[in-house]
């Protein structure tokens, strides 16, 4: 039982050391060279090279080293085999804890005083309180729900947009594109944690950003985008972030990645911008996830947290 670590931008070797720890009799194989293609029969995944895990004939699972999948769907020539994601506590709490600090760093201001504050200049602004501002999630998934219920307890009036209609106490649920105009009309703070899918590509353009909320105490909308930067125009972005018609954005994905050097996005003093680490995978608690999932398949059980290949999340 050959486990292959094909992990591209991770450091397989913090990962191995995980796996030693928790599940010793657990072969570990680092890509790309692998002495034994045979031998493997389930591949712990990063952004793959396209078409590399085709030469595994015995494969029987795939893991995804992230919650998001789209490294591996988006491979024309990727084997038919069940994928599971990673759903655990840490990484949801690390997706929180960036939603909330960037969500709170806009209701406070943090970018005017920021500017104020290189400009010795001492001028209190006007702070308008948590629940007179209106957050959207856009996917009430499972990092989706987790930031709502979180935001809903700081005070904030929370709603959410996914595909298939969620029922969240407290939070106003919306669904599909036909409730999607209604639910931008009534969003200050526009979060996503959408998959990047052949739905959601390119979702958040220029007349999707001319439908948000435009009557809210912040002074005009306010996009946070965590999910994957294909979701966004990047050019539609700049010139909405240039114009006004968006106030501020917190972005921590991009298409690609890394985000260009000539991309505007670096320098717009409206952006607070990070290099897709919302939250990070954790190679000690999901080695563990891992280990624990390929013993209960090798005992019979059933695998967990898999990906719809139709929906491609
Ligand atoms: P889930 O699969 O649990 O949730 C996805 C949500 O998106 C669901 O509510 C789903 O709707 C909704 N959705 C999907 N497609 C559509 C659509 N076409 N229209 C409307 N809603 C849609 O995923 P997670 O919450 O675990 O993760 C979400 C994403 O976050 C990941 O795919 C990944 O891209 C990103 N991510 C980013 C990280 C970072 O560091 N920046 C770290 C981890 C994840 P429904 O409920 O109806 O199925
Ligand atoms: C993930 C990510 O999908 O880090 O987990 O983006």
């Amino acid at each position: 039982m050959t486990l292959l670590l094909a992990l591209n931008g991770m450091d397989p070797a913090e990962w191995a050391r995980g796996f030693a720890r928790t599940a010793s009799d657990l072969k570990i194989a680092i890509a790309p060279e692998v002495a034994d293609p045979e031998a493997v029969t389930y591949a712990l995944t990063w952004k793959p090279k396209p078409g590399y895990l085709k030469q595994f004939a015995n494969l029987k699972v795939l893991f995804s080293a992230g919650a998001g999948v789209d490294h591996l769907t988006l491979d024309p020539e990727l084997p038919d085999l069940p994928i599971v994601r990673v759903v655990h506590d840490d990484l949801t709490a690390r997706m929180t804890e960036y939603v909330v600090m960037n969500v709170l760093m806009h209701l406070r201001q943090h970018l005017a005083y920021a500017q104020q504050q290189a400009e010795r200049n001492w001028v209190q602004l006007p702070q308008p309180a948590a629940d007179e501002v209106r957050v959207g999630i856009l996917g009430l998934g499972t990092l989706g729900r987790d930031s709502a219920d979180t935001l809903k307890r700081i005070g904030f009036q929370v709603s959410g947009w996914s595909r298939s209609r969620q029922n969240m106490e407290g939070v106003a649920c919306f669904a599909g594109l036909e409730e999607l105009p209604a639910f931008l009309a009534q969003t200050d703070i526009l979060v996503c944690l959408l998959p990047l899918t052949e739905d959601t590509h390119g979702l958040i353009n220029a007349r999707f950003i001319d439908m948000l909320a435009r009557d809210g105490v912040l002074g005009g909308p306010v996009l946070i985008n965590a999910g994957r930067g294909g979701i966004q125009v990047e050019d539609d972005l700049v010139a909405a972030l240039t114009d006004g018609r968006l106030k501020a954005a917190s972005l921590d994905v991009f298409a690609p990645e890394p985000l260009r050097a000539e991309s505007r996005l670096w320098e717009l003093p409206n952006v607070i911008l990070t290099p897709h680490v919302a939250a990070d995978s954790a190679p000690g608690p999901l080695a563990a996830y891992v280990a624990t999932m390929i013993a209960a398949y090798e005992r019979g059980e059933p695998l967990r947290n898999l990906v719809n290949r139709k929906t491609g999340y």
